[in-house]
């Protein structure tokens, strides 16, 4: 036991009478299947079917008793005309599907249907779904169809296989080899990410290099297109602003220079050439030294709109990146993004999306939401969501994302008053934008689990059902992931999955606990590092951002300090403006807070951030206990694997605590509560340790 079938495992069903009941909803198969989508979808059921029931499903032209299965569009199987309404369908949309039992001539037959043969293999999947959780499918009726249009892996793969914080092995894409070999993963990664709705995939790192652009690449390109396809995937690459000039030996990038908007073109024209449902370009420009418009005095509607023009006769779109700051503003780097962008609104073309982060720094275990999210109604935001685990762990630390992606959805914006939330701005439905999107940084690698820890699979798969439905409840998600990944012992998925609850604010706690945020060690942003300081860019030290002195700590972002909240609606603002307000967990976000500050459970600042760190170290201990209580419930291999993880996990959590709670004792100057174990060494061990080889730099 691998983990490499992810949660489309075909194991037998187990409940005997379960068994006999799908059986018999599984008598026979009519489905013609003409084209390759219609394909993939009939071999997905039928080898679903013969895994999950243990036979092999005969199939007919017609219905000949009770039991028939009927998959297809009106159009490619006729009989489905009269059995489900045209305005059902209609409302299903181009990506929806419809399942549904019903009794045709007396015989119950289950119909699995769609506008478009995509919506039918998603049908498929969600047919399969039911089974393997083992759900009743005697009276169906399901209508299911995405909240958002574009629903996106972005990988941060480098052409030398390496990945960008990718801690799962090297990229599943073997440039070298293709566009010859076509290895079979690349099939079963299409089918893991159709399962769960994903339908476009960024292939290259957003540091882009602009080879992927030349002949010998596309070439490549276009064979992983291929075989992306018939599942529903797109494929869109990274685009190097500066690539005219590397490639194209222009002097300039300039994007209002005609022969660097020809350039564009023309090379748009030949990928369209090659891989004819291309997506578009993913663009990080002016960041983190990444070429852009603002290299030539242009700004970034300049250079997003000059691109967007390129890709749009073909249907294609640009994602134009707002992870953008700058260390010569002197300006905290909170609100540079939306300060870049704002002024902006409205000036992008229709094809443009503006991708931005869940939160205004990087990824942290825990930010308030962008303050862009309601800031830019007159252009499409996409959100940008991190499941690789930067800054949680790597792909070591057990850390369930789902709930830290819905918390961020669930924020309300005020953007149009209360209910404004996230998920209602990026779904279109707050400023009616029918272009919308949602993209996951991916943490996917050629380990033979693709992910590293057994339970990253579920934030691969998490986003793709969160992509699907932003409105989902990451609970149910984590169940569903459990059932079909693991086991359906109901013992073992309650505990599991207080496992995954827990694990997020475990390590919110152990790590940046009460709002701090970029403590993380130097580069490679493993273990703690509270103590980075004077490096060439202050907004990449740890200093920066929790400006712990003998007063206290936390950066003050109200109206007397940065005035980063002024960036939000009055009603946010006003919630975290007041320190009585102020959420906890975000209370070292938004202000600089006296040691003695009282908290709501009584304790001071001090001894409240000490307990938390102590309490993500605890929840570890939780987690692992609960943990072993499994031994016996799922496979040996993915137990033992877990449980060594969840060890490391602990060690590692300890490490963060003592030396978080040692660091910023210096600036507190008072002693650690009563009754906290004591750190293992000093604060001078912690600064020296030293990982030349952490991964995924
Ligand atoms: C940060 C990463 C860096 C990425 C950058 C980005 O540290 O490696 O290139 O974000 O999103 O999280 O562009």
């Amino acid at each position: 036991e691998n983990g490499y079938d992810l949660w489309l495992r075909y194991h037998p069903v187990k409940n005997p009478s379960k068994l006999k009941t799908y059986r018999a909803a599984a008598s026979e198969l009519i489905f013609p299947a003409s084209s390759e989508t219609l394909r993939a979808a009939k071999f997905e059921l039928t080898q679903g079917l013969r895994g999950l029931l243990g036979m092999s499903i005969p199939e007919k032209q017609t219905i000949s008793k009770p039991g028939a299965i009927l998959v297809g569009t009106p159009v490619t199987l006729g009989l489905l005309k009269g059995l489900i309404s045209s305005e059902k369908l209609r409302s299903v949309g181009r990506e929806g599907y419809i399942i549904q039992t019903l009794n045709h001539n007396q015989k119950r037959v289950t119909v699995i249907t769609a506008n478009t043969d995509i919506g039918v293999l998603y049908g498929v999947f969600s047919y399969l779904k039911l089974l393997q959780m083992e759900e009743t499918v005697a009276n169906l009726s399901i209508e299911d169809k995405p909240s958002i249009s574009h629903r996106l892996l972005n990988h941060w793969d480098n052409l030398d296989r390496t990945v960008e914080r990718g801690y799962a092995g090297f990229s599943l894409w073997d440039w070298h080899r293709l566009p010859d070999y076509i290895d079979p993963r690349y099939k079963d990664y299409a089918r893991a990410n159709a399962s769960v709705g994903i339908n476009g995939t960024v292939l290259t790192n957003v540091n882009a290099n602009a080879l992927i652009l030349s002949k010998e690449y596309l070439a490549k390109v276009a064979a992983l297109a291929n075989v992306f396809r018939p599942y529903g995937i797109k494929v869109y690459l990274t685009a190097r602003f500066s690539a005219p000039i590397e490639l194209g030996k222009l002097k300039t990038a300039d994007p209002l220079d005609t022969n660097v908007k020809a350039w564009w073109k023309a090379k748009a024209d030949e990928i369209y050439s090659l891989v004819p449902d291309f997506g578009g370009f993913l663009v990080k420009a002016n960041s983190e030294g990444q070429p852009g418009p603002q290299n030539y005095g242009r700004n970034h509607a300049d250079g997003a709109n000059m691109l967007a023009e390129a890709v749009q006769p073909h249907g294609g779109i640009v994602m134009w990146r707002a992870f953008v700051y700058d260390n010569k503003v002197p300006d905290d780097r909170a609100k540079q993004a939306y300060n870049e962008f704002k002024p902006l609104d409205g000036q992008f073309k229709s094809n443009v999306m503006i991708q931005v982060k869940n939160g205004a720094i990087d990824f942290q275990p825990r930010e308030p939401f962008h303050p862009l999210f309601g800031a830019m109604p007159k252009t499409p935001l996409a959100m940008e969501f991190q499941m690789t685990q930067e800054y949680l762990g790597f792909a070591t630390h057990l850390a369930y994302l789902a709930p830290m992606f819905e918390e961020t959805l669930k924020s309300d914006t005020y953007a149009q008053g209360a209910g404004s939330t996230v998920a209602k701005v990026i779904d279109g439905t707050l400023e009616s934008h029918i272009l919308t999107g949602m993209a996951g940084v991916s943490n996917i690698g050629n380990d033979i689990n693709w992910t590293g820890h057994p339970f990253a699979q579920a934030n691969w798969y998490a986003f793709g059902r969160l992509s699907w439905n932003p409105e989902a409840s990451s609970v149910k998600i984590a169940g569903d992931w459990l059932k079909l990944t693991f086991s359906k012992d109901a013992g073992f998925v309650e505990d599991a999955r207080s496992i995954m609850m827990l694990s997020r604010e475990a390590i919110v706690n152990y790590m940046t606990p009460l709002g701090l945020h970029h403590l993380m060690g130097w580069s490679h942003h493993y273990g703690p590092g509270p103590w980075i300081k004077d490096k060439e860019r202050a907004d990449w030290t740890s200093v920066y951002y929790h400006k712990a002195d003998s007063f206290g700590i936390g950066f003050n972002r109200t109206s007397s300090g940065s005035n980063a909240l002024s960036q939000y609606a009055p009603e946010v603002k006003a919630k975290f403006e007041n320190i009585n307000t102020c959420p906890e967990e975000y209370l070292l976000w938004f202000h600089h807070v006296s040691w003695d500050h009282k908290m709501k459970s009584g304790r001071t600042l001090w001894e409240e951030l000490c307990y938390k760190y102590n309490k993500g170290v605890d929840d570890v201990k939780v987690m692992q206990s609960t943990w072993n209580l499994q031994k016996g419930k799922i496979d040996k291999e993915r137990f033992e694997q877990v449980k060594s993880l969840l060890a490391i996990q602990f060690k590692e959590a300890q490490w963060w605590r003592d030396a978080c709670v040692l660091y910023f004792q210096q600036f507190s100057k008072r002693p650690v509560p009563a009754g906290y174990p004591k750190p293992a060494h000093s604060l001078e061990y912690y600064q020296k340790l030293e990982f030349p080889y952490a991964p995924g730099i």
